[in-house]
């Protein structure tokens, strides 16, 4: 995000509403580096920020309306009463920013209007958190504003119940706490029970690695149903299992656990992942905190079998990014996100990042797939103030 594209922003502002915004504001996407479904298990993960960002210009009003523009969908300005929003009420994009003014006004915040114009370089349904950046700019942007004195943490947890409540989608807190807390240069470790962090140093061109970002172009949406099956098998793990949420499974406890379980072959399998899931962000952090950067490979491409394998949401587009980047040359592969289709993840020494990409568009051609999208990712700044 520069500042042209800022300036942009707000000019356009100006061209709907009239009058320069009173400032513009911007909030990432994310990829995660490891720790799939686990977020709504209390358990750990490590995502980082893209470059790529919503960006929006806003100012506030005290009449009760809330006015809504998007560059990127063809709606014109919506026009809506912050009284009359009501949670599932709304299917469209919209839903998302007025679902944060609903989520802000139900935790007592007196937000008594707003006109906002939003433009976003985060792409939809790519499994990159488009939605959660356009929660968070509009949290933070009213949290300046309005003078709400809240912590990134707690704007994450506001946009996650809008997400949850408003949307209808029964997503974890991972998106959100991303796009509101990461920092330039670091991946986030985060415990998603207690919203504890850690910022680990992430500098792959400082050791002669990337990390790209293999965009199937394979949408999906969280609102659609498997995602909540997931959750709602895991949370059966853990009423079976007796314990709050299956990060309560200690890994040296999994084996015993399984058993417990008996028949429960598809609960089974769902807990098998979120455990060895946990201790695999574990052994990243650990792995990373000690140097041995080039020893991630193995566990994030053991990441993706138990995705494809016991969780069961991979697809054949994201499978073939993992198999293609691994018989080229990467260190390591893995699909990236809510799955059903998005984007993978690869981690490859910089001297093959070429012979990776192609092998990966060639495979994809000869597939009859749609071209993927491929991009370096860096680890970006979080949600901030912009002008
Ligand atoms: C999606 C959700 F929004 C996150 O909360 C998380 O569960 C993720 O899928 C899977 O790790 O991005």
């Amino acid at each position: 995000m520069n500042v042209d594209t800022a300036a942009a922003v707000a000019e356009r502002f100006e061209e709907l509403y009239g009058a320069e915004p009173e400032g513009v504001w911007a909030a990432p996407g994310r990829v995660n580096l490891i720790g799939e479904h686990t977020d709504y298990n209390d358990g750990f993960v490590m995502p980082f920020a893209l470059p790529h960002t919503a960006v929006a210009a806003v100012s506030r009003r005290t009449d009760g309306v809330l006015r809504l523009h998007s560059q990127d969908v063809e709606s014109g300005v919506v026009e809506l009463r912050v009284d009359d929003l009501e949670p599932e009420s709304d299917r469209d994009w919209t839903a998302y920013p007025s679902g944060v003014v609903w989520a802000l006004r139900q935790a007592g915040h007196a937000i008594t209007g707003a006109d906002i114009h939003l433009a976003s370089t985060v792409p939809a349904g790519a499994g990159l958190s488009s939605s959660a950046a356009l929660e968070v700019v509009v949290a933070l942007a009213l949290n300046d504003l309005y003078d709400l004195g809240q912590k990134g943490w707690q704007l994450a947890r506001l946009c996650q119940r809008a997400e949850n409540v408003y949307v209808g989608a029964p997503v974890g807190i991972m998106d959100q706490t991303a796009s509101a807390c990461c920092e330039p240069g670091h991946a986030l470790f985060l415990d998603t029970r207690d919203l504890s962090q850690k910022q680990i140093p992430f500098d792959l061109a400082a050791e002669g690695m990337r990390l790209l970002v293999v965009d199937t172009r394979v949408k999906h949406s969280h609102s659609e149903g498997e995602y909540g099956k997931r959750r709602a098998g895991c949370e059966k793990g853990a009423a079976l299992l007796g314990v709050d949420a299956l990060r309560d499974i200690a890994y040296d406890d999994l084996a015993a656990a399984l058993d417990r379980l008996g028949d429960e072959e598809e609960v089974r399998r769902l807990v098998r992942h979120v455990v060895t899931e946990d201790q695999r962000v574990e052994r990243v952090v650990a792995l990373l905190e000690s140097g041995e950067t080039r020893a991630i490979g193995p566990v994030l491409t053991e990441g993706h079998a138990s995705l494809r394998d016991d969780f069961r949401i991979s697809c054949p587009e994201l499978d073939l990014v993992v198999d293609t980047a691994l018989a080229s040359g990467a260190l390591g592969a893995r699909m990236t996100g809510g799955g059903f289709g998005g984007s993978a993840i690869v981690l490859a020494e910089a001297a093959d990042v070429e012979t990776v990409t192609k092998a990966v568009e060639e495979a994809f051609a000869t597939a009859g797939f749609t071209a993927p999208r491929v991009f370096e990712a860096v680890p970006a700044a979080g949600a901030r103030r912009v002008s």
